[in-house]
């Protein structure tokens, strides 16, 4: 244990074993060796101007870029005297040579549907779409809430604002309508483009439905474009409504990309804030392009024939950055599933690998952990063989996790890249390079092209290696967030307030002797116990390394005599029984992987944890139930709202 003067968070969990990449990945990847990686790295950060003028050269500009950076901390612009279109980039570039008949999105339902859309024929719908929107009077940065489905048509609608200039904002289609009524007051959005439905673990959502709730009462939306997926009834509102499949009778297919300043927004994208109403990330259209365009090809080291599957919904970023945009920039195949992973079966997942031959599959710990649950054999009944990449993100990703990632999907083959980075960093900040990053179970490793991570204590300085502090960005990059949308104060005072010119990411982290990054956590959940601050993620993994534990929780609940006590909220594995005997054992487990201050005051069994759409813990809603408070704060984003109401019947 290393000592604590500057109050920085302490780190418990040392983790020895390494996974060099194999020689035979290796060997046709992009990026091979380390120091390779270390060069480009180097040259990134010294000599940016030389890194990003080769990079940039992997888009299409309609206009060469004269400037690469305005940086007036916290506002940056890149690229300046760009013109550039992302529609044109995901689409009519590849046209043109031997990718017109590629795949471009290959589709399947959650009731069984297949559909495989080739390049020309993307280019086409979404040209005819964004005639659509023309039509529709929707123009040049207007705002355009888009609340879809997992259906090739979200991903159309996306391209089709970005080819015309409106900013679309994605809204996860599992959310409420309460949850649209304020994006949409929020961005001044004018539109929106639904479905009548979509389908989840076989029922119809009824998003049309949901819409119209949302848009009681107000005039602010013009225009709803409804495209037919599920046949479920629903309400036209005349004037206002049309649907997508008769608009489209009025338009051709020509519509050329317009030609955007490399500063025009591109989208904007809400998540939200520990307290009070959510945040609009905004993004602006050359910066993101190109870190996504790139990390994916590097990250994700893209071949030609690669059949990429990043199970994201396009309402979360990693759904923009991954499923739509990186991999449409780079003319890869990208996989899309409509619906959830444990339906009709919990080996669906597995099933569409193999019917498909996915070679790369990006997912998230949450979805790995209910693997786990859920049991090997339903992996083990399909022939993964084609997977040649795995990747994970959301959160710190357990040691017992990825090591089951990578054993049973990887079958001990497949480099597994752990990518950190968030909605406002837009694109992937710290992973390894899977032909080259030596990896440990439970790290993000090493920072990307261009980024200048580090973790310091609450002076600015650099902590010693394992000792925790806060993770940090000490320069612009060019896919990070350009504001909170309609909130600058906002904007300076959460993400740059910290340190002057550097960019708070809100995370703990801390870097081991090779100069690895490990999150431990957020910062806002780190535990003081007795005077040592815990980070979350390790007491989380040594709870989830006990065999009869799938997934946990820690928060802090004030405590006389210690300042917090350990709360842990615990879902056990299928067949595991929760009992009092249970509970001792594992929390000597704990006190023995990371020592006895870590150790849970309190274990609490749970049939399952809140969690937001996309999977994160909802921790501080646990530290509400944990001291007995009334839950506050904004709870718009939570999966199941049930699960809280059952865990607080648990206190009673
Ligand atoms: C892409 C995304 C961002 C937060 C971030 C972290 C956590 C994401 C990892 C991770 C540890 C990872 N965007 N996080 N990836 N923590 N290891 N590989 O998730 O805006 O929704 O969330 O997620 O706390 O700050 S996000």
């Amino acid at each position: 244990m290393k000592k604590n003067p500057a109050n920085n968070i302490e780190s418990h969990l040392h983790e020895s074993r390494v996974f060099k990449p194999h020689a035979a990945f290796s060997k046709t990847s992009l990026i091979r060796d380390m120091a390779t990686y270390r060069r480009l790295h180097r040259e990134s950060i010294e000599r940016p101007q030389v890194f990003w003028k080769r990079a940039s050269g992997e888009l299409r500009w309609l206009k060469k870029w004269t400037k690469l950076l305005e940086w007036k901390p916290p506002f940056a612009k890149w690229f300046l005297g760009g013109k550039i279109n992302v529609s044109d980039n995901c689409l009519d570039r590849h046209i043109e040579g031997p990718r017109r008949n590629k795949a471009a999105i290959i589709w399947e339902g959650e009731p069984g549907e297949k559909r495989t859309i080739t390049y020309q024929q993307l280019h086409r719908d979404v040209c005819r779409f964004a005639n659509v929107l023309l039509r529709n009077k929707i123009k040049k940065g207007d705002r355009v809430i888009i609340y879809m489905p997992m259906i090739p048509e979200a991903a159309v609608a996306m391209l089709a604002c970005a080819r015309i200039g409106a900013v679309h904002s994605v809204v996860f289609g599992g959310f409420s309508a309460d949850s649209i009524r304020d994006r949409i007051a929020d961005s001044g959005a004018t539109a929106v483009i639904t479905a009548d439905g979509g389908y989840r673990r076989g029922t119809i959502v009824p998003l049309k439905h949901n819409v119209d709730a949302a848009l009681k009462g107000s005039k602010a939306i013009k225009r709803v474009i409804v495209f037919r997926r599920a046949h479920n009834d629903i309400h036209i509102e005349e004037g206002r409504d049309v649907w997508w499949h008769r608009e489209l009778e009025y338009v051709d297919a020509n519509c050329p990309a317009a030609a955007l300043d490399s500063e025009d927004p591109l989208f904007i994208l809400y998540t939200s804030g520990s307290t009070g109403k959510p945040k609009g990330i905004l993004h602006t259209t050359a910066g993101y392009l190109l870190g996504v365009a790139l990390t994916t090809k590097y990250v994700f080291d893209l071949k030609e024939a690669d059949v990429f599957w990043c199970t994201a919904d396009v309402g979360w970023v990693t759904g923009h950055s991954y499923t739509v945009y990186g991999a449409l920039a780079n003319g890869a195949t990208s996989l899309m599933y409509e619906g959830a992973p444990n339906w009709p079966d919990p080996d669906r997942f597995w099933r569409i690998i193999a019917d498909y031959g996915v070679t790369v599959f990006y997912t998230a710990p949450t979805a790995i952990r209910a693997f786990i649950k859920w049991g090997d054999t339903w992996v083990n009944k399909h022939d993964l063989s084609s997977l040649r990449l795995l990747g994970s993100v959301g959160e710190p990703i357990n040691p017992e996790a990825w090591m089951w990632y990578h054993r049973v999907v990887g079958a001990s083959r497949c480099p597994i890249v752990d990518t950190w980075w968030q909605t406002e960093t837009g694109s992937i900040m710290i992973s390894p390079m899977p032909g080259a990053t030596p990896c440990k179970p439970g790290t993000a490793t090493l920072p990307f092209f261009g980024v200048d991570a580090a973790v310091v204590d609450d002076n600015g300085r650099e902590v010693p290696a394992d000792v925790g502090g806060k993770l940090v960005i000490r320069k612009p990059w060019p896919s990070m967030l350009r504001t909170i949308y309609g909130d600058k104060p906002r904007y300076r005072k959460q993400y740059w307030g910290d340190f002057k010119g550097w960019y708070t990411t809100g995370d703990g982290a801390r870097r081991d002797k090779d100069g690895y990054f490990w999150i431990v956590g957020r910062i806002d959940d780190v535990l003081n116990v007795a005077g040592h601050r815990l980070g979350t993620s390790e007491v989380e993994s040594a709870l989830v390394s006990h065999e009869s534990v799938a997934e946990a929780a820690v928060v802090g609940r004030p405590d006389e005599l210690k300042g917090q006590a350990v709360v842990a909220f615990v879902t056990l594995k299928t067949g595991a029984k929760p009992s009092g005997e249970l509970r001792e054992k594992i929390r000597s487990h704990v006190a023995h992987s990371i020592g006895a201050i870590a150790k849970p005051d309190d274990i609490r069994f749970s049939e399952a944890l809140p969690k937001t759409r996309s999977g994160k813990i909802m921790r501080r809603l646990l530290k509400d139930i944990a001291s007995g408070n009334s839950i506050t704060g904004d709870t718009t984003t939570l999966e199941d709202f049930s699960v809280l109401t059952r865990l607080r019947d648990d206190e009673a």
